[in-house]
């Protein structure tokens, strides 16, 4: 089971192991002298694989002060191998430390939320099949009301999922499906309620504010739901994940964060920089587009699958 997890965040990290693990690796084969001008080129790497400049700065002056220590170093490339791994552990540890998602109510309210395109919809699917495993009955709300085909999106994940749904029509509001949702889940005894909510800007204050009024009604319909509040982030995007989580977070009470689309990106240093600039956990990444294409984050395998093979 660990095994297979950390195969998947192998596969899906290996665009940024190349980017990022093994550029460093070749840089210091070259230059076994770990000199400035070394140190210059670990900091440009680290900054394009996105892992952001102020956790990239910090990382480069310690590495300088241990290397300024005058300890022998044997094998400069295992050492600073071995120095990233742990700098990167350390800034992912609060990750480790945040409760993994807690099922104690029922329903267990999650509202998910994120700019157009960044995969909302895509992981609520992902979510219902993961729950469903588990043997929950979940209902999924189609709160983006903009298009009806992302209301048929959602259908299309309820019948493959097997999980009830409610929608209303396109153009309908979005509080209210999810209020409705809240009260067919409590009179259908459903485990789990999965509310989609269509892409905002983060930039636009009139359809943040429509979060809030979604969340005011959730709070109506079941006091002290939604229990959850996941804001989506497309992993390729870099560093303007980083600003949106940074926003969203402002105005939505977030709890913790998704993090799609990490297959196949060589910007998955975003993490580190996620981790080292916001106090959310990275609740759950996306690497695929599969139904099974969605696990839990975990730092020890994010660095592990890294930094292994
Ligand atoms: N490769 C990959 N594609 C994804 C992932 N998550 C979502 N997508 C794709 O991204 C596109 C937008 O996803 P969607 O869920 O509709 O985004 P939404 O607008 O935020 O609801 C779709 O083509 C999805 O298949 C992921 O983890 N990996
Ligand atoms: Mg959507």
């Amino acid at each position: 089971m660990l095994s297979r997890l950390i195969d998947k965040f192998k596969k899906g990290l290996a665009k940024t192991r190349e980017g990022m693990v093994q550029k460093i690796r070749e840089v210091i084969r070259l230059r076994p002298k770990l000199d400035e001008e070394t140190l210059e080129e670990i900091e440009e790497i680290l900054i394009q694989a996105d892992v952001g400049i102020d956790p990239t700065l910090r990382i480069i002056d310690s590495l300088r002060e241990r290397i300024a220590s005058g300890e022998k170093v044997e094998d400069p490339e295992n050492m600073v191998q071995e120095f990233l791994e742990d700098e990167i552990r350390k800034i992912l540890q609060p990750e480790k430390a945040a409760p993994v998602t807690e099922i104690s109510n029922k329903p267990h309210v999650i509202l998910i939320v994120g700019v157009n395109g960044v995969g909302k919809t895509t992981s609520i699917g992902k979510l219902a099949q993961k729950f469903a495993n588990e043997g929950k009955k979940v209902l999924l709300a189609a709160g983006d009301t903009f298009r009806a085909a992302a209301i048929e999106q959602l259908d299309i994940w309820a019948t493959r999922t097997g999980s009830d749904i409610v929608k209303h029509q396109p153009g309908a509001d979005s509080a209210s499906v999810a209020f409705d949702a809240l009260q067919a889940a409590q009179s259908r005894g459903s485990d789990i309620v999965l509310i989609d909510t269509a892409g905002r800007l983060h930039t636009k204050v009139n359809l943040m504010e429509e979060v809030k009024k979604i969340r005011r009604v959730i709070d109506k319909a079941l006091p002290g739901a939604p229990h959850e509040t996941l804001l989506v982030l497309d992993a390729t995007t870099g560093q303007n994940a980083v600003t949106q989580a940074r926003q969203f977070h402002e105005t939505c009470e977030l709890t913790g964060l998704i993090l799609a689309k990490l297959d196949g990106t060589a910007k998955g240093g975003v993490v580190i920089a996620i981790a080292d600039d916001l106090d959310l956990p990275v609740r759950f990444v996306g690497l695929g587009e599969g139904p099974d294409d969605l696990d839990d984050f975990d730092a020890e395998n994010f660095v592990r699958a890294l930094f292994e093979g």
